[in-house]
């Protein structure tokens, strides 16, 4: 799974992505993303470590890429900025990064944020980017006139719903697609059709409040992103002991690559053992066939049954496996079986 953090400049979005990754941004090439992998980090999954001692312990890593920030109204130069959006297209989920804190140094904005028109600005830049790519093609298949083929028609037909919300400021996702519909446009893979994670990037105190962003976006958070990255760059111990002092409990980066994660309708599922405890990401209602093939392609074509019990029962017996079948919560599952958030599987399976 890829995240790309997309934003004005200035916004914070490299300063987000060192509070994720502890590092610099350093992108292959100028005007390319830099891309991190992000180890998810999950509370469950570190509990079942402690308890298994396994020799190996594997969360899920997903991929963020940080941008180098879209161009100032009036300084747009297509060409450039349409690269840039390309690379965003490859990703599963955005991250927008609004700026909340002041920033007097700054040569491209007033120094007092407004977060609020920082995201207006960015989500109207991918309705454009989109408006663009829809156009395109419509043109493409209103030449074909009679030529164009049935499938063609039903492509166009459906762009033009596509542009008349684009052209309304609306996004893809708000346009409702047959599932005929959705294949047709998918290769298009709209900026707009992709959940968004809102960042709202506060000063070290205070700050405005994220609340106060209006915008059809599927999670919502603040961060304290210089903060934060500062303390990413801190080694495990020290990093403790900075939290405490501060009284910063959990780091917000986590709650964000979590949060976008939810947004892409991403869960994970856990398997456990002596060798190895490991996270595994999989999309909500993932039969428990498919999940097992995540893990190996041996174990979905030889799939027998899935024993599944859930890590808040686990738990809840601190881990006492006994516990869980006593409790009748121990349970034995079939191909079609939808694979729950937090379900602990062993996959029973002949090759
Ligand atoms: N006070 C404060 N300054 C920040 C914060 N995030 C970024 N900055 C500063 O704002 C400037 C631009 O940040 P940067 O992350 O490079 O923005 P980008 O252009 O979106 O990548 C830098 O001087 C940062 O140090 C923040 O959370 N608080
Ligand atoms: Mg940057």
């Amino acid at each position: 799974m890829r995240l790309a953090i997309v934003g004005s400049r200035g916004a914070g979005k490299s300063t987000l992505f060192r509070a994720f990754t502890g590092d610099e941004p350093i992108p292959p090439r100028p005007n390319q993303p830099a891309i991190a992998v992000v180890r998810v980090r999950d509370e469950r999954l570190e509990w079942l470590r402690d308890h298994h001692q396994p020799k190996k312990y594997t969360p899920v890593a997903i991929e963020v890429c940080d941008f180098p920030g879209l161009p100032e109204p009036g300084e747009i130069d297509g060409a450039k900025l349409s690269e840039l959006l390309a690379a965003a297209r490859e990703a599963d989920g955005l991250i927008i990064c609004a700026r909340g804190f002041e920033d007097p140094t700054y040569p491209y904005r007033v120094a007092t944020p407004d977060p609020a028109a920082d995201a207006e600005n960015v989500l109207t830049e991918l309705v454009f980017a989109d408006l663009e790519i829809a156009m395109r093609r419509i043109e493409k298949l209103e030449r074909k006139g009679g030529n164009a083929i049935d499938i063609e028609k039903q492509e166009l037909k459906a762009l033009h719903r596509v542009r008349e919300a684009l052209e309304d400021g609306r996004a893809v996702k708000t346009v409702s697609l047959n599932s005929g519909e959705q294949k047709l446009l998918r290769g298009f893979r709209f900026l707009t059709e992709k959940p968004i994670a809102l960042v709202l990037s506060l000063p070290d105190e205070g700050g405005p409040d994220v609340a106060g962003v209006a915008g059809d976006f599927e999670a919502r958070l603040a961060v304290r992103a210089k903060l934060e990255a500062e303390i990413a760059e801190l080694d495990d111990d020290d990093r403790t002991e900075f939290m405490e002092d501060l009284g910063i409990e959990s780091l917000a980066s986590e709650s964000v690559v979590a949060a976008a994660f939810r947004a892409c309708g991403t869960i994970s599922f856990f398997t456990t053992g002596e060798d190895e405890v490991r996270a595994w990401e999989i999309p909500t209602g993932c039969p428990a066939v498919e999940a097992a093939g995540k893990i190996h392609t041996d174990l979905q074509r030889g799939f027998i049954r899935a024993e599944v019990y859930s890590y808040d029962d686990f738990r809840g017996v601190d881990g006492d496996l006994a516990g869980v079948k006593k409790a009748g919560r121990f349970r034995v599952e079939g191909r079609e079986y939808v694979v729950q958030d937090g379900d602990i599987v062993n996959v029973r399976f002949s090759v």
